[in-house]
């Protein structure tokens, strides 16, 4: 069986909205971030970064919540399923996503939300959305000329974007100069998949 380790409140739930999508049997093995449960010989080689998600299906190990992502798409039949095309674009648009977007999101999610009062700093998450202007713009151009970002419906590429995404509306990131955007991210985030692992950590 599929067995992921990671925690529902982490980029792990960026594989376990793909695993619910694929509804294929899968385990969840929960590690959280702390040190204790990561920097361990067993975790670390699993996963010498001590970060996770980590996939495990058989032989294979996998890291990087992306990659994750793409293989799974890439092995099960089914609606996620994809051919060299979209898995080209899905690439395309997960590898941009992680550079232009996560750590900027991340940083805004950081002192918006998640640090302590006292510990955050306006000025981090003003820089952050500054500079999160020019991918914005980008993908909602892409979007205001098709309903999905590969393909005609829902694919890998979507969940991906979506996934890293999803930690702005958290972090109340102003989506208003990106109506296809926000229309896109809607959609995403209404699907039942989606609904079901926010679900397993009590969240709805
Ligand atoms: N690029 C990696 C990032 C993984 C990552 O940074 N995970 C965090 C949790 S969201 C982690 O394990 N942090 C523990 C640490 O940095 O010590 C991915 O997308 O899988």
């Amino acid at each position: 069986m599929l067995q992921l380790y990671g925690n529902t409140r982490s980029r792990a739930t960026r594989c376990l909205w793909m695993l619910e999508e694929i509804g294929q049997p899968y385990e969840l093995i929960e590690r959280s971030t702390r040190a204790d449960d990561l920097q361990t010989p067993d975790y670390l080689r699993l996963n010498p970064n001590a970060r996770i998600p980590t996939l495990v299906d058989g032989d294979l190990v996998l890291w990087e919540s992306m990659a994750i992502n793409l293989y799974l798409a890439q092995k099960f039949d089914g609606p996620m399923h994809c051919g060299p095309e979209i898995a080209g674009l899905a690439s395309q648009w997960s590898i941009w996503a992680m550079l232009e977007m996560d750590g900027l999101l991340l940083d805004l999610l950081m002192h918006r939300a998640l640090l302590a009062e006292f510990a955050r700093d306006p000025s981090h998450a003003e820089r952050a959305e500054l500079l999160l202007a020019r991918p914005l713009r980008i993908l909602n151009d892409a979007l205001a000329a098709r309903t999905y970002l590969a393909g005609d419906g829902f694919t890998v590429a979507d969940l991906n974007v979506a996934s890293i995404l999803a930690w702005g509306r958290i972090a109340r990131l102003d989506l208003s100069a990106c109506p296809h955007i926000a229309r896109w991210l809607g959609e995403c985030l209404a699907r039942p998949a989606y609904a079901r692992m926010r679900a397993l950590s009590g969240r709805s």
